[in-house]
């Protein structure tokens, strides 16, 4: 199927005055930063323009945020546009696709991958870096004057999704657009500074004690560590300042695969899987529940978390041997 243009896209934005900007569920630099940019934009163009999450923004990302993004699913009432941003896909907007669908027109702009277009009107190009380059070229088609907040959101926007320009994905487009950025008088050094060095002792301190619980499986071949409730009040972060410490167990030398335990309030334990090469971890986490792709599973079970521990380290050590 075929894009809509950004002129066509612009067009709908400005006859419409209640917007509800969508970005998917764990949103991320990219998700965030096009939003915050777009809303920004139609905040300036006189419209009522909010940006619907449903889960807390990364730390490192809370500098934006100057009162666009709500948790309030009521905002508005009815909006006359949904948006959703960097996500083409409804399972990712969660519990918030109800909500989405209640709007007079649906909008969609994103750079995943994407089977079918759901939108009245899209704009998919899997080939840009992050979802705010399409961002900077519809604002730029509507006629939009730049300026710093907005060009600080889009630049976190591609430096996140690009990881630093340093992936596949970035092009001499990249580079050029965020060139342009610098014109609206962003500072990169301090937005990097922001982004990545800015991490609360709380979150390293969560990590350590994670860390502190590896142990091999398999000679080797695998790794498990957990994260309990009385760790996180020990510390005093939050659970979501664990993600990663699984992709950084797998990435040990030697390691094919990894573990992650993280106890919930409700006392279930939720699993983590990562694989390198080799190990299908999805059928692992099917045979307990769960589900997810080859490298990249999960599943929740509900034991406590001796009893869990035990099963996955039996499980990856049967597995293993296979391998
Ligand atoms: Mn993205």
């Amino acid at each position: 199927m075929i894009n809509n243009t950004f002129e066509e896209i612009g067009k709908a934005l400005s006859a419409g005055h209640k917007i509800l900007l969508f970005p998917h569920i764990n949103a991320d630099g990219d998700a965030v930063g096009s939003c915050i940019a777009l809303c920004r934009a139609l905040r300036q163009a006189g419209k009522e323009c909010w940006i619907l999450i449903e889960d807390r923004i990364p730390g490192n990302l809370q500098f934006l945020d100057d009162d666009y993004c709500t948790l309030d699913q009521d905002i508005l009432g009815k909006p006359d546009i949904s948006v959703c941003v960097d996500c083409s896909d409804m399972s990712r907007l969660h519990d918030r696709g109800k909500r989405f669908l209640t709007a007079g027109t649906t909008v969609c702009i994103d750079h995943h991958l994407t089977a079918d277009r759901f939108c009245d009107l899209n704009y998919i190009d899997s080939n840009a870096a992050a979802t705010g380059e399409l961002i900077y070229k519809l604002l730029l088609a509507c006629g939009v004057q730049l300026d710093k907040e907005i060009g600080e959101a889009l630049f976190t926007a591609i430096v996140t999704d690009t990881g630093r320009f340093q992936y596949k994905n970035t092009s001499k487009q990249t580079h050029e657009i965020a060139a342009a950025l610098y014109d609206t008088g962003i500072d990169a050094g301090y937005i990097c500074t922001e982004i990545y060095e800015s991490m609360r002792m709380e979150k390293l301190m969560i990590r350590n004690k994670a860390l502190n619980t590896l142990s091999t499986v398999a000679g080797g071949k695998a790794v498990i560590a957990y994260v309990t409730q009385e760790m996180l009040s020990e510390t005093g972060a939050f659970m979501d300042e664990t993600d990663g410490v699984v992709e950084e167990l797998r990435s040990i030398k030697g390691v094919e695969a990894a573990a992650f335990l993280k106890e919930s309030q409700d006392g279930k334990i939720k699993v983590s899987f990562r694989s390198k090469q080799s190990l299908d971890v999805a059928e692992i986490a099917e045979s307990f529940g769960g589900g997810g792709h080859i490298r990249a599973a999960g599943c929740t079970l509900a034991c406590g978390l001796s009893d869990a521990y035990d099963q996955i380290k039996e499980r990856l050590t049967a597995c293993l041997g296979r391998v």
